[in-house]
């Protein structure tokens, strides 16, 4: 039995006054544990695929700064990296040679993008690829998938997931309605919903943009000819088809869900993985597209940072390290055995429980059957997570603060991790 109460001092404190400087005490909603309950840890140094805390706990880390840490945190190649491109100087605002190695690696990896432009989040990825949608097509209307999360840009503000779901926010106030009324919505998984909405709305739709695998309702895998089936339909229609693989790409196979699923779209965002750890986006996609994007054309879209050296770097780092054989089989070997193993300590302890993993990307629901949309994953016990998620941070894990967020796991995860996690979850699971 492992010791179960851990000194949380330092923590409380630097969190209360935080609460007086930020609003909710954080720089972003859902590490406030609003959902879970408790008090959110403040980190002090994250190594591998531990994080410790500032009153010196350590935790196996399940959440890798919400997928970039692939590698695992702080990787020593990324990290050296990083001094020596310090040296050079943080941020020129102009163009930088490590733009064009970064810019191929993408383009190399990647099937459905020739050309990309670098941002520095993948909020603003899906801001300017939404933008880039429309002057293409000419159309205005855009089809999102309820509970996929593009990033917080208005637009995209729609039955949203991710610290909205978590939240249970209505759709935000200071989004006007004629912004949102061309933001249409259907259930994930559902193309005859699809087929209808492109139906009532000839000629008027701009594209379909989902999260090929749902990361921001918990993890929800397309069901079999899903994606296929938008691939189709898009055409079919003269729409344009956009993948936001922020959370997949580089994650669930090197080539993202696109590589995966073998469905290409015309566009992708990407953030995350590809920038390391420093804050990156991207879009990318066909070249006659992506080359209406300023200068090159007429759509605008700018940025100080974009690009920038550092991010670069970091991300160039990254990918090489991915590069090495065996990475996306070891993810999947280790993120296997911890999906089934919890799926097998909750049927043993009693609990209706569902879930699974692609590569290094998983997630489970405190709910029988198997979760296809975002309305399923609702019906998840969220109470239960909420204390399934303290008993394991009392052990030693840190998992995602939300039954609405997938987890990632590391190469630098071992099997004896995966074991001690295992561990701990029966632990909680039977006392639940
Ligand atoms: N919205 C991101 C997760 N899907 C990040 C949450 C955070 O950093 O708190």
């Amino acid at each position: 039995m492992v010791n179960t109460t851990i000194k949380t001092t330092k923590s409380q404190e630097i969190f209360a006054a935080a609460q007086n400087l930020m609003p909710g005490g954080v720089s972003s909603p859902v590490r406030a544990f609003k959902s879970v309950g408790g008090q959110p840890i403040v980190f002090d140094r994250v190594q591998g695929a531990y994080i410790w805390d500032v009153d010196g706990n350590r935790y196996i880390d399940y959440v890798g700064t919400w997928g970039p840490a692939i590698c695992g945190h702080a990787h020593p190649e990324v990290i050296s990296a990083l001094h020596a491109a310090l040296e050079k100087g943080t941020s020129f605002g102009a163009p930088c040679a490590l733009e064009n190695v970064l810019a191929e690696m993408v383009i190399d990896a990647i099937p459905s993008i020739e050309m990309v432009r670098f941002v520095n989040s993948g909020t603003e990825a899906c801001m300017a690829v939404l933008r880039l949608m429309r002057a293409f097509t000419g159309r205005e209307k855009v089809i999102k998938f309820e509970g996929c999360y593009h990033g917080h840009a208005d637009m995209f503000l729609v039955k949203a997931g991710s610290g909205v779901a978590t939240l249970g926010l209505p759709d935000s106030p200071g989004v006007p309605k004629s912004v949102t009324s061309n933001t249409l919505t259907a259930p994930y998984n559902d193309l005859e919903a699809v087929k209808a909405l492109f139906a009532e709305n000839p000629n008027e739709i701009a594209g379909v943009i989902l999260e090929p695998v749902v990361g921001n309702a918990g993890f929800i895998p397309p069901d079999a000819g899903f994606l296929e089936g938008l691939r189709e339909i898009t055409h079919e229609y003269g729409a344009l088809l956009v993948f936001d693989e922020v959370m997949t790409g580089f994650r669930i196979a090197y080539g993202g869900a696109q590589e995966k699923f073998g469905v290409t779209p015309d566009l992708t965002t990407l953030g995350k993985i590809i920038g390391g750890g420093l804050p990156v986006g991207a879009y990318g996609g066909r070249r006659d597209i992506m080359e209406m994007v300023a200068p090159a054309g007429p759509v605008y879209q700018a940025g100080t940072l974009s690009g920038n050296p550092l991010a670069m770097t970091a991300g160039i780092k990254t990918l090489e390290l991915l590069q090495k054989p065996g990475t996306y089989e070891y993810l999947d070997k280790i993120t296997k055995k911890l999906s089934d193993g919890l799926l097998q300590i909750a049927s043993e302890c009693g609990h209706e429980a569902c879930g699974g993993q692609i590569s290094g990307m998983f997630g489970f629901f405190f709910t029988g059957g198997k979760v296809h949309n975002y309305e399923d994953a609702k019906k998840s016990d969220t109470v239960k997570f909420g204390r399934f998620h303290r008993g394991m941070l009392e052990r030693g894990v840190y998992l995602a603060p939300s039954q609405f967020e997938a987890g990632f796991t590391a190469i630098a995860h071992t099997d004896e991790d995966i074991e001690q996690t295992l561990a701990a979850a029966r632990e909680v699971m039977s006392s639940l």
